[in-house]
């Protein structure tokens, strides 16, 4: 059948599949600093090791909160399945992704120097979040745990 008489909806299904590159990450590892780098490269070396394809991106919620959204809202579209996203403080990153994107989303509460209570204040951000939108949270500091869950979550 030409793309003349596809029907419409195959047609737009194509399009949208056109830029799709067949070796596209899997797992996006986003983070709220680049201080945040040294825990969250647990989960990048995780998925390394297990051949599960990943990116690595950093971008705060708070001081880039349009990047995260259009990061979120192609995410899908991208080919990405899950998202792991790590941050401190007022931990807001993994929910402001959550609430762009229909993909899991598996919070790492991170500790920075201004932590307060041991990074309780990251877990509670991350853990808290509204009914109807959900984020999985893992320990903290504990990004190997979101990468061993992101694998779980693919495998299903
Ligand atoms: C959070 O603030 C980041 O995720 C990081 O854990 C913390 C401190 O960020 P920097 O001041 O080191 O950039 O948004």
């Amino acid at each position: 059948m030409s793309e003349e008489q596809a029907p419409v909806t195959e047609v737009a299904v194509e399009a949208e599949f056109e830029g799709l590159e067949v070796d596209a990450p899997r797992v996006g590892i986003v983070m709220g600093s680049k201080s945040d780098m040294p825990a969250m490269e647990a989960a990048a070396k995780e998925l390394e090791e297990r051949g599960i394809r990943h990116e690595v991106r950093v971008m705060s919620a708070h001081r880039e909160p349009d990047t995260v959204a259009d990061y979120a809202k192609n995410a899908q579209l991208r080919g990405l399945r899950v998202i792991i996203a790590g941050a401190g403080l007022s931990a807001a990153l993994p929910g402001v992704v959550a609430a762009h994107t229909p993909l899991p989303v598996i919070g790492v509460p991170l500790t920075s120097s201004k932590s307060v209570a041991g990074g309780l204040d990251a877990l509670l951000s991350i853990a808290q979040m509204p009914p109807g939108v959900p984020v999985a949270c893992v320990g903290v500091d504990n990004a190997r745990n979101a990468a061993v869950l992101a694998a779980r979550i693919l495998d299903s």
